[in-house]
């Protein structure tokens, strides 16, 4: 979560460095044939030349825009290169330029707080590199500046005629500067260097921004492109916002944009200074109203958070026109193939940086046929995440099921062509670094399939483990486990209405060995270690094979059984496995007819309980107060919603930030906060 900063402290130096048309160049790296020449990345997609999602430069000079398609791009600039992304299962690849985007972030985050913003985007706070650098060799003793920063554009600098060169040379060696300003050209010279850096180490040009704060450095990123840089000293903040169009600012470009120009005459930023702080609030509920209060003043509290991971990871395809989706098994067809890919990259986020996540959603984007109702948005779905594909696909498909339930309403469901599919996405968040100390752990696997407070509570829990606990990982007995019959399983429900619904109970458990296989082989070394501290035990994997509906294991008695832990061949995944059956089995002691009982039920367990993300749920956090799992959108790496398909980008969007919806006048407060408004 972002920590605000009180304003008084705004003499941070921060930058905002942003990749140039990124897909681009990493398409040029691996085609250096390619550079100089108009280029665009397309997508997956081959209708009417593919949808471009970069352009290189030299094809902008053309006119060519992302929102065109290939053979559009293709009129306006005939020699244009056209780029397919790199497809696996079926869609867009984009693992190379996600480990491209990796390979940049680990040259910038050698010298500040470093924070990956998504995949082309790094947040830098050079603070205390530039203090250092002001005390020790500040920049008006240099004899020389480097060539790059003197390429800087400085905002509020007047070139009066002059070499802009120059003028920003002696902007640097200005010894009776603010001290503000002193701190930005440390900062500035610093990131000259490392877009240098870049450069030599990846070969990619970018851009940055260098500000007191996140904002102002974003904004300035993206005002000189590219591999250029702009600073922003304090006193050209008014300027700049006095005519900076409203909707240039990039949370302004939708809906809260086209509100302040229509509804309240705002055409730039600066506009907003002529209404008070409880006025916007009035306008526009607590937190939009004093955001926007802040921004017309160029104040942004937030931090730079330290994290070089994504926060999240999303797989998408979208089906427009004929291609879409418009039966259970088509969907179930799809689902496994995102699955798959989600869990690829879970395990590989575990393998390397012993990251779980617990938060599996599903978005989906679709149309009722012959009805006038069809724009009604899918509902996204939540529930705890479970590892291994076959259960992601499984939890993908009751996520999905109870949506299409809620959109069509019960009675609809399963009426076969009432409904088509235009786009898929599922994305794991809640993404947390393994707790060390081995009951700790334990701990942590059993009960990732919890509510989010409980999940909560034991994280605490687990944090006392590692501190007050000596117990070896090499020694463990799995006490863990013993907490499983107290605790709540939250399998997701699913709506079995209609013929439909039988397929969804048809369970891939054929599947489940091979897809085991291939997961086990890439679980390496993260898998290998807590199987050296935890060992597995040796009846796990027959279980997997079992079909669903029998998955019953014997009930465990709390606090009496303990299941020893032997070294084997078995693998976490089996653990996960096993553990999730466990929870399965868990859920029987509530529900006296085991998990097939749950399928009996439509809509929410007590519980299992699938919570829309709707506005009610961000803003109440992370629980719902009464078991239920909610969403936290800020937990969302924007990265994610890069990837997803362009079609629903906006609308996922949307969904994650209600808040910037316009809301009417004159609501008051608690018509604010009420569910009945925010759906
Ligand atoms: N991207 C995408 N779909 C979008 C937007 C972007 O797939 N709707 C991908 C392709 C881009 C990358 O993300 O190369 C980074 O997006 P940017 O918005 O930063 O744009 P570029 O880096 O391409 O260009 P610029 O130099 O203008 O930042």
């Amino acid at each position: 979560m972002p920590v605000a900063r009180p304003e008084s402290s705004n003499s941070r130096v921060i930058a905002h460095i942003d990749m140039d048309c990124f897909y681009v160049q990493v398409e040029q790296r691996k085609q250096p044939i390619l550079r100089g020449h108009p280029t665009a990345v397309v997508q997956y997609n081959s209708w009417k030349g593919g949808g471009l999602i970069a352009v290189s430069y030299e094809a902008r000079k053309y006119g060519v825009k992302r929102s065109m398609r290939g053979d559009e791009a293709k009129k306006v600039c005939p020699d244009i290169q056209l780029v397919q992304v790199p497809v696996a299962r079926g869609k867009a690849d984009l693992t190379v330029y996600r480990n491209a985007g990796s390979e940049v972030v680990s040259v910038l985050s050698k010298k500040g707080r470093c924070e990956r913003a998504s995949i082309d985007e790094v947040y830098l706070d050079l603070t205390e590199a530039a203090e250092t650098m002001l005390a020790d060799n500040p920049p008006e003793r240099l004899e020389v500046i480097g060539e790059e920063a003197t390429k800087s554009h400085i905002l509020g600098l007047h070139l009066d005629g002059a070499d802009a060169r120059d003028c920003v040379r002696e902007w640097f060696l200005k010894k009776d500067a603010d001290h503000r300003d002193k701190l930005l050209a440390c900062g500035a010279l610093i990131v000259a260097e490392l877009r240098l850096e870049v450069l030599k180490e990846t070969e990619f040009t970018c851009s940055a921004g260098i500000a007191h704060n996140k904002m102002l450095a974003k904004l300035a990123s993206g005002m000189n492109k590219p591999s250029q840089q702009t600073i922003v000293p304090q006193s050209s903040v008014e300027k700049l916002l006095e005519s900076l169009p409203v909707k240039k600012m990039k949370q302004l470009g939708g809906k809260l944009g086209t509100s302040l120009q229509v509804d309240l005459g705002v055409n730039t930023v600066g506009d907003l200074l002529k209404f008070s702080n409880q006025k916007l609030q009035e306008l526009y509920g607590i937190n939009t109203g004093t955001w926007l209060w802040n921004i017309a003043r160029g104040v942004c509290g937030l931090e730079v958070e330290g994290r070089l991971l994504p926060k999240s990871h999303g797989s998408g395809k979208t089906f427009p026109g004929p291609q879409a989706l418009e039966t259970i098994s088509s969907v179930k067809k799809w689902l496994h193939e995102l699955c798959e890919e989600l869990s690829d990259r879970l395990l590989s986020d575990l393998n390397q940086n012993k990251r779980i996540a617990r938060t599996l959603t599903l978005h989906a984007s679709a149309y009722k046929m012959n009805d006038s109702e069809s724009i009604k948005k899918f509902p996204s779905k939540s529930c705890p995440l479970r590892y291994g594909v076959t259960k992601l696909q499984e939890d993908a498909m009751s996520l999905f099921n109870a949506g299409l339930g809620e959109y069509l309403g019960v009675y609809h469901v399963g009426k076969h062509q009432e409904w088509a599919i235009t786009g898929l996405s599922i994305s794991a968040s809640k993404i947390v670094v393994i707790p060390s100390g081995t009951h700790s752990i334990m701990k942590y696997f059993c009960n990732q399939n919890q509510t989010s407070t409980q999940s909560n509570m034991l994280s605490d829990a687990c944090t006392e483990d590692r501190e007050s606990s000596d117990l070896h990982l090499a020694d463990l007995k799995i006490d863990a486990y013993k907490n499983e019959a107290g605790t709540e399983c939250c399998a997701p429900i699913l709506n079995t209405s209609g013929p439909d619904a039988e397929e969804t109970l048809k369970l891939d458990d054929n599947q489940a060995p091979h897809i085991y296989e291939v997961n086990h082989q890439r679980a390496g070394l993260a898998e290998e270690a807590l199987l050296q501290c935890f060992g597995c035990e040796n009846d796990m994997e027959s279980k997997i094979n079992q079909p669903k509906l029998n998955l019953a294991v014997p009930n465990r008695k709390s606090g009496k059984e303990k299941r020893k832990i032997e070294k084997g061949s078995s693998s976490i995944l089996q653990f996960f496995s096993s553990q999730s059956q466990s929870l399965s089995s868990c859920s029987s002691s509530e529900h006296p007819h085991g998990i097939g009982s749950t399928f009996q039920g439509i809509g929410a367990s007590v519980s299992g309980k699938l919570v829309q993300e709707n506005h009610s749920s961000s803003l109440s956090g992370s629980s719902n107060g009464d078991g239920g799992w909610s969403y936290k959108s800020e937990e969302i790496d924007p990265t994610v919603l890069n990837e997803l398909p362009l079609e629903i980008q906006e609308e996922v969007r949307a969904w994650l930030h209600p808040q910037k919806q316009p809301r009417r006048r004159g609501s008051d407060i608690l018509h604010y906060f009420s569910p009945s408004t925010n759906k």
